[in-house]
């Protein structure tokens, strides 16, 4: 381990004492949900609705992919993959609720449960149940032995490269309490290089794993979309404008409409209009309409 002056610690003179100790809150956005153990912190039994496949989720990058996902199969009449999605609020803590906790011991949206089985399939890790919906139906999934392995490679790319754009570049950039110019700069490297690995990969084909709209997409956009768009107010920061090739293909797949159902569904911030906080159906997304809103005297449904 290299070995530098205490002095130039952040704090100064700061040491790392034998034994870490959870005994100061770490600072930062998210900083009163980060907790060192795993488990329930309160007893709440999870809402059942009326669709086999029931979505526990929020509508950040991770929650998106599952309901753009089953907004896809839907849209290609798949009638089994109707589904409630019931909003979790990890700010809360929703998290830790007994209920979501034997569902997903991780804590973390998104979760899901197939009540078409019994008992039913408890579901978790946002491109596991990509993996699970794209087998079930047979979609988005090739089965030609090398398409079908490389939408599971970059899958699975997505699945490993996401922590180092939110907690550690997103995290260092934009939440810690401080700007720490070591850490910002190793995402910031970090964070570049994964954008010129998919930037060069949709060079060669149009859709990641080639010529298919794949769960390898579905995995991915949320996420780098969001990193050429608006992600952290880092894109002049990140120069974005030197992946051309992913900006194409994010405009390609924002512009389908089972895209833009699923970035709604479970969505708790930004316009009133784009937010279909639960869905139950899919008349629930004509209910939350800015006009509609406005008319019941702003109460959302
Ligand atoms: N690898 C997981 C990551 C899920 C994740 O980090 N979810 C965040 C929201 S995007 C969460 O639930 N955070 C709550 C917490 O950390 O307590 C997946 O892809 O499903």
């Amino acid at each position: 381990m290299a070995s530098g002056d205490p002095a130039d610690n952040l704090p100064a003179g700061y040491v790392p004492p034998a034994v870490w100790t959870w005994d100061k809150p770490s600072g930062g956005t998210f900083a009163s949900i980060n907790r060192p153990i795993s488990g329930a912190t309160h007893e709440k039994a999870l809402p059942v609705g009326r669709h086999p496949l029931q979505l526990y989720s929020l509508g950040t990058p991770n929650g998106v992919k599952v309901t753009v996902m089953l907004e896809e199969l839907l849209a290609k009449g798949h009638h089994a993959a109707e589904y409630d999605a019931w909003l979790i609020n990890i700010g809360q803590g929703d998290q830790f609720g007994s209920g979501f906790v034997a569902i997903n011991p991780n804590s973390k949206i998104p979760a899901m449960a197939d009540h078409s089985l019994d008992p039913p399939v408890a579901l978790f890790e946002s491109c596991s149940i990509l993996f699970y919906l794209a087998e079930k139906f047979g979609e988005f999934l090739p089965t030609e032995t090398r398409a079908r392995a490389a939408t599971i490679n970059w899958l699975m790319w997505q699945a490993g490269s996401a922590p180092y754009l939110g907690g550690g570049f997103g995290h260092f950039y934009a939440y810690a309490p401080i700007k720490i110019e070591y850490a910002i700069n190793r995402f910031a490297m970090e964070a570049k290089r994964l954008l010129h690995v998919l930037d060069t990969q949709l060079s060669r084909s149009e859709f990641i794993a080639g010529d298919d709209y794949t769960i390898a997409d579905i995995g991915n956009f949320s996420w780098y979309a969001n990193m050429v768009n608006d992600a952290y107010a880092a894109q002049e920061f990140l120069s974005v404008h030197e992946y051309p090739h992913v900006r194409r293909w994010a405009d390609a797949i924002a512009a389908r409409p089972a895209v833009q159902r699923g970035r709604m569904v479970n969505r708790a911030m930004g316009d009133p209009a784009s937010q279909v906080r639960e869905r139950h159906d899919a008349r629930d997304f004509d209910v939350n309409t800015e006009d509609q809103v406005q008319a019941r005297g702003g109460v959302r449904l």
